[in-house]
Parts: structure tokens; C-alpha cells; sequence
């Protein structure tokens, strides 16, 4: 069938090292390309690297649930994730790209008393930072989503829901590829198959280049995005920070005619749910609770979360998986990201996204490169620093997570 499109060009271009940069980005998930993109496009800085151990996407960018928005309780992160959402918007024609955001809408269901007041608060507290997000009854809820059991006598009922509207999803691999394309066109080298193995530093103690698996690279400025391997890849350059990496399921069922409008969320039974362009239910679960670097988990995890989805959605009981996997997330105590400066000169870390930070891709990017462009915080990232595990300043974003974990 591809027969005739033999001519198709390369969608990057795929360099040698070279022997030095001015920027080197670790690892070439959403996060880090989009970087590489800003810096280059917003900042003029072009003669930077992406890195990684693999292929570009192919981390927890190519392997997460895809879903967008915004819903986050405190007003730095609803400062954050708000600027994501407010990119996703202009995506596709910025990079002129199909990154496929579809907003379909973002139901998460609350099943306790506990879950009520939790989800009522953050709509409030959303309302207050100018973030979209309503109160659903069960029956409501319903007609919003059909497949949707309210009945009262079910494990878990569903006593109400909040509803995000211009939430949704996107093409999580478009999304890699399309700001990879973006960024080698300005300049930017891609390159692959390039583990970081060690980060070098001067006497004086400023980093001085990275060692990879394809020799030495020299540069003034590192940004390291390596989402579930950070700690490790942080610990080259004597830094311990305050993250543990566990592995995250998802799974998806065999392809079927559109049949679910919407994505569905349950922390609380640790399911969610939303239907791929392709027809496949794309379903995810709860985090495995030991830490671990094997992309894989514990069947009895996913076996739980369909136990979950078929309860919920009865008319799904007979549907067959295809394929599951797992990622490796990195969550910080505060379930929240830390993006900044570090205390080794030159190095800069953009970490701890744990179960969330797909959505955020496009605003992580974009403040990252300020900060590594400029050296200081863009105002949005600023509560996001290191130090606040040392100030006690955390922004305690566990129940908007929207993942047990
Ligand atoms: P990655 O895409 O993981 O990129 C990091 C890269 O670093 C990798 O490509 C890796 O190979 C590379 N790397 C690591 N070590 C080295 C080294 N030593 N040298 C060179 N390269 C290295 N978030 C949401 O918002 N919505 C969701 O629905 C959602 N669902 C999820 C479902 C699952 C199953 C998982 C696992 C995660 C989910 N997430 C979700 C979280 C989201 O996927 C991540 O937060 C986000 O993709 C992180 O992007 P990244 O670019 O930082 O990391
Ligand atoms: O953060 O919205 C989220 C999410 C959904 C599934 C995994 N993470």
C-alpha cells in the first residue's frame, strides 16, 4: 500500500553529534522536543541537541492515555496547565501538524462523599482562576456519557461528576513527531540511540558536556528531561532529588465503531477510559505501588482496573483486549512537577510530571526553554523549583492527579 509513497521525505534529519552545543537536551519525549522547539523558535537558539537512549516518543510520551486538561487545584498549577491548554489550541497550525486535539470533554466521577467535596472544591477554586469546570448530577453525567451505569446498587455508584468540557485528547505520537519535525527544521539535531551515560563538570563545578554511548558532547547549558529515568540520569551529576519511579499501565481493547463520546475518569476505582480515533478503548489504571525501571506491571493492577471499567460500562463486558504496557513515572511528594534551575551550574531539570504530564507538554516546553534561554524562571514555572522541597512551599496537587498513586 506504500508502495507509492516510496519519495517521501524524511520527516527530520537524523546528524552525527557534533562536538559540541550551546544546549543539550536529555531525552527526546513531548517535553524535550518541545523545548528544543521554543528555544529555537521563541529564543533563536539553534544550535542545540535532543538526546535519547531510544527513539524520539518512544518513552512515556508514545505510551500514555493521551488526555488534556486543566482541572488542577492551586493557582500555580492551574497557571501552568491553563498555558498548556491555551497552546494545545493553536497546536496543529503552529506546527503544522495534525496533533488531532479533539475536546471532547474530561468527566471525572466521584463515587464517595469524600470524592463530592473534593471535586466541588476544585470547581470552585477553578472558577476563581478562570479555569472551565462544572458540577454534573449522576443522571446528568449519564446523558453527557450513555455508556454510563448510575445504577444505586453497584460497588462503587456514581454520586456526581465534574465535567471539564475543553478537556479531551490528542495524538501523543503526532505530538512528538510534529515538534521533532518543527525543531530539526530550525536547526535543531536529533539524535537517537544516544544514551547519556555520565554528565562531566569542571573543578569550579559548571557542567562541562555529557558522555554518551557515541562518545563525549561538549555544551554550556544541559536540560535534562527524562522523565522516569531523571533520578538516575540526575545522579551523573552527584544531584539526589526528591522523586521515586513507579511503573503506570494502560491497555487497549480491540477497535470497534464509535461508541464512547467522551473520556472518563475514576481515581477512586482507578480506571479511565476514552476511545482512540482508531476505535480502540484506550483504558488506563492505577500505578504499580513499587518502584521500579521495567516498562511493565503487575497483571492483577489491570485486571482490577477492567473489573472497574466493566462495572461502570456494562456494555463493554465482552470486549477483548489487544495490548497493554506500562511506563515509568516519576512522582515527587507534591505530585507536581519540578521545572528550573539546579544547584550544579549550567544543568537544569524538568521532572516529576508522575501520571500527568502529557497534558501539559506544550506549556513545559515553553517556560523550560525560557528558563534555559534566560537562566531565570519564566513567572509560570517559578513556584515549580527544586527549592521548594527545602522551603516547604509544595503545591499538593494529589487529589487533581487524577491517578492513585
Ligand atoms: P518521556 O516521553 O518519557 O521522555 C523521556 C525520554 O528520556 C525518553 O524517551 C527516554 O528514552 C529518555 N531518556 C531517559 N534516560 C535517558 C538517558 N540516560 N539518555 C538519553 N535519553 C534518556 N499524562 C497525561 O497528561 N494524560 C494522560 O492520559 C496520561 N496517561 C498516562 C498513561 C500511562 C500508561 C503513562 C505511563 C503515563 C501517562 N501520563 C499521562 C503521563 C505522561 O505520559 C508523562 O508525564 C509525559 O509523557 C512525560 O513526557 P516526557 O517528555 O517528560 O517523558
Ligand atoms: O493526568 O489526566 C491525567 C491522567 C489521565 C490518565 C493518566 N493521567
Amino acid at each position: 500500500a506504500f508502495s507509492a509513497h516510496k519519495n517521501w521525505g524524511h520527516q527530520w534529519r537524523s546528524p552525527e553529534p557534533k562536538a559540541a552545543y550551546d544546549v543539550i537536551i536529555i531525552g527526546a519525549g513531548g517535553h524535550g522536543l518541545a523545548t528544543a522547539y521554543y528555544l529555537a523558535k521563541v529564543h533563536g537558539i539553534t544550535n542545540v541537541a535532543v538526546l535519547d537512549k531510544g527513539w524520539l516518543g518512544g518513552g512515556n510520551t508514545g505510551r500514555n492515555t493521551t488526555i488534556v486538561r486543566s482541572n488542577y487545584l492551586w493557582e500555580e498549577s492551574a497557571a501552568l496547565y491553563q498555558h498548556a491548554l491555551n497552546l494545545w489550541d493553536g497546536l496543529s497550525q503552529d506546527l503544522n501538524y495534525n496533533v488531532m486535539y479533539s475536546k471532547r470533554g474530561v468527566m471525572m466521577l466521584a463515587h464517595t462523599v469524600h470524592d463530592v467535596q473534593v471535586f466541588k472544591r476544585h470547581i470552585h477554586a477553578n472558577r476563581l482562576a478562570g479555569v472551565e469546570n462544572e458540577w454534573m448530577t449522576p443522571e446528568e453525567a449519564k446523558e453527557f456519557c450513555p455508556p454510563l451505569n448510575i445504577e444505586k446498587n453497584i460497588r462503587y455508584p456514581v454520586m456526581g461528576a465534574a465535567l471539564q468540557r475543553v478537556g479531551g485528547t490528542a495524538r501523543h505520537d503526532a505530538v512528538a513527531w510534529g515538534y521533532a519535525r518543527g525543531a530539526s527544521a530550525m536547526g535543531v539535531d536529533i539524535i537517537q540511540n544516544c544514551a547519556v551515560t555520565g554528565i562531566r563538570r569542571a573543578p569550579s563545578g559548571e557542567i562541562t558536556g555529557v558522555e554518551t554511548s557515541r562518545g563525549f558532547i561538549g555544551a554550556k547549558k544541559i536540560g535534562c528531561v527524562a522523565a522516569g529515568n531523571t533520578s538516575v540520569v540526575m545522579a551523573m551529576a552527584g544531584l539526589k532529588l526528591p522523586l521515586e519511579s513507579n511503573p503506570l499501565q494502560a491497555l487497549v481493547s480491540e477497535p470497534v465503531k464509535p461508541a464512547f463520546p467522551c473520556v472518563v475518569m475514576s481515581n477512586t476505582i482507578h480506571a479511565y477510559i476514552s476511545q482512540s480515533d482508531k476505535g480502540e478503548l484506550v483504558i488506563g489504571a492505577g500505578t504499580d505501588q513499587f518502584v521500579s525501571y521495567s516498562q511493565a506491571g503487575g497483571l492483577h493492577i489491570t485486571t482490577h482496573t477492567l473489573d472497574a471499567i466493566c462495572e461502570l460500562f456494562p456494555m463493554f463486558r465482552r470486549m477483548r483486549m489487544l495490548r497493554n504496557w506500562g511506563g515509568i513515572v516519576d512522582n515527587t511528594p507534591d505530585r507536581s512537577p519540578i521545572i528550573g534551575l539546579t544547584p550544579v551550574p549550567g544543568l537544569y531539570v524538568n521532572c516529576g510530571w508522575g501520571t500527568g504530564g502529557f497534558k501539559a507538554t506544550p506549556g513545559s516546553g515553553h517556560v523550560f526553554a525560557h528558563t534555559i534561554a534566560t537562566g531565570a524562571p519564566h513567572p509560570i514555572n517559578a513556584p515549580f523549583s527544586l527549592d521548594r522541597f527545602r522551603t516547604g512551599r509544595l503545591i499538593d496537587e494529589a487529589a487533581a492527579a487524577a491517578v492513585a498513586h
